[in-house]
């Protein structure tokens, strides 16, 4: 059994619905429990600037899948999204990206854990932090020093 955190973004065809329903189907992901999930977020895009702003959001399952198992399941619900992808670094219907599992390290053809960029965007550790203050990935940095490095550029939704 995997703690497993996954960063949930969407640009397109009303994101926060998107999110939204994204959540209900974590919920329902087989061997696995939604333990909790972040506020939504509004935020400007990372990459090409003339795109619509993201909503951005992560989540905490705890699972019995295998990591690929969990990337195909997770890869399943972006195409059930009907996940338009126009560009690299472009915009989509949603995005599911898994960030850490456990403290695990993984550098395989599908998959690299932590997730690569992660360190460095506010979009996936402003949400992170709103359900984990005392993270640690596993490279020993803090996630609580990372946000002391880094702008708050996000806008939290209300709910
Ligand atoms: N920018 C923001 N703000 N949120 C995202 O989820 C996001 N996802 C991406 C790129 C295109 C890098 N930019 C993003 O994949």
């Amino acid at each position: 059994m995997s703690l497993v955190y996954i960063g949930l973004g969407a640009n397109l065809d009303q994101p926060q619905q998107q999110l939204e329903q994204a959540l209900i189907e974590l919920a329902q992901l087989p061997n696995s429990t939604l333990i909790s999930h972040s506020s939504l977020y509004h935020s400007k895009p990372i990459g090409p600037q003339n795109q619509p702003d993201y909503i951005n959001a992560v989540a905490l399952i705890e699972t019995d899948l295998t990591p690929l198992a969990l990337l195909d399941t997770l890869q399943q619900l972006e195409q059930d999204h009907g996940r338009i992808r126009k560009r690299h670094w472009g915009e989509r219907t949603l995005d599911l990206d898994i960030i850490l599992i456990d403290d695990q390290t993984i550098n395989s053809e599908r998959l690299t854990i932590p997730h690569p960029f992660a360190q460095q965007r506010s979009f996936v550790l402003i949400p992170l932090f709103e359900i984990s203050p005392q993270l640690v990935f596993p490279d020993g940095t803090a996630l609580e020093q990372l946000l002391t490095e880094l702008d708050n550029d996000l806008i939290r939704i209300r709910d």
